[in-house]
């Protein structure tokens, strides 16, 4: 066979590929989605609730990660009831989801960074963009829910405000860091499932701006923007999400001496 026609066949075969994953994702039943890198694994639904797992060398350290919305004085509802989702598998780490009605549209792109085996550490990107789709000014809150559960249980955990873009859940040496831009607008750290009651009772809620620190226990947070999105304009969100296992006190009191002991040696 000679080059050209390998190419074509290879290429033909590959687009049979594509179409074949274009239908399987299309499909109402395969929402769900898995990314991996380094250590980290994470799954995804995209029908009922984004993100349930969160591996770093093997310890799950999430139970879920969802987004809520509010058009107006709408009560607040999950993002995925919003449509049926359009899901996008760009790489083995990276995917792309994006629910739409006639009024808005939410796309979301999370990337995960695996760290070197055993290191406890990893990190998801996420860009979110809402698109006014309508010729008018559009009120609408978005709110970014987050239920870690860190070290693979549900309770023991501390959380606290860090400023006013970031909020921080640990227990022991493992601690969770979500840092947003631009900056929240409201917050509420609370056990669980306080702020999942408020976000789906049908009511129309603001978060409380309470309680920091938190815990231990089984706990959740979540953040809160407020804005008046213009005719065809968007709202652009980027989310870092960062976990890891800071070295123990004793490790640190090892570098010390370390660092005291070479010091003695420069002086010499
Ligand atoms: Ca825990
Ligand atoms: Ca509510
Ligand atoms: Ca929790």
């Amino acid at each position: 066979m000679e080059g050209g026609q390998e190419r074509e066949l290879i290429m033909r075969k590959f687009v049979a590929l594509v179409l074949a994953s274009a239908v399987v994702v299309g499909a109402a039943h395969a929402q769900v989605f898995t990314l991996t890198d380094g250590n980290a694994v994470v799954d995804g639904d995209a029908g009922t609730g984004l993100l349930y797992n969160w591996f770093t060398d093997g310890v799950d350290h999430l139970f879920n990660q969802d987004y809520y919305f509010r058009v107006g004085a709408t009560p607040e509802a999950p993002i995925w009831t919003v449509s049926a989702p359009t899901l996008t598998q760009i790489a083995p780490n990276i995917a792309h989801v994006r629910y739409a009605n006639n009024v808005f549209a939410f796309d979301i792109t999370y990337t995960l960074i695996g760290g070197g085996p055993g290191s406890g550490t990893s990190d998801i990107g996420e860009i979110v963009r809402i698109t006014n789709l309508t010729n008018a000014p559009l009120a609408f809150s978005l709110f970014e829910y987050d239920d870690f559960d860190l070290n693979g249980t549900a309770g023991g955990d501390m959380a606290m405000v860090v400023n006013g873009s970031t909020i921080r859940q640990w227990e022991g040496l493992t601690t969770a860091l979500v840092g947003s831009v631009p900056p929240f607008d409201r917050w509420e750290i609370d056990a669980w499932p306080n702020i999942l009651a408020k976000l789906n009772d049908g009511n129309v809620d603001n978060l409380s701006n309470t309680t920091t620190p938190s815990g231990p226990g089984d706990l959740a947070f979540a953040m809160q923007w407020d804005r008046v999105i213009a005719p065809n304009g968007n709202f652009l969100m980027s989310k870092n999400k960062h976990i890891e296992v800071v070295p123990e006190p004793a490790t640190l009191a090892a570098l010390g001496l370390g660092l005291a002991a070479l010091l003695r040696r420069r002086r010499k």
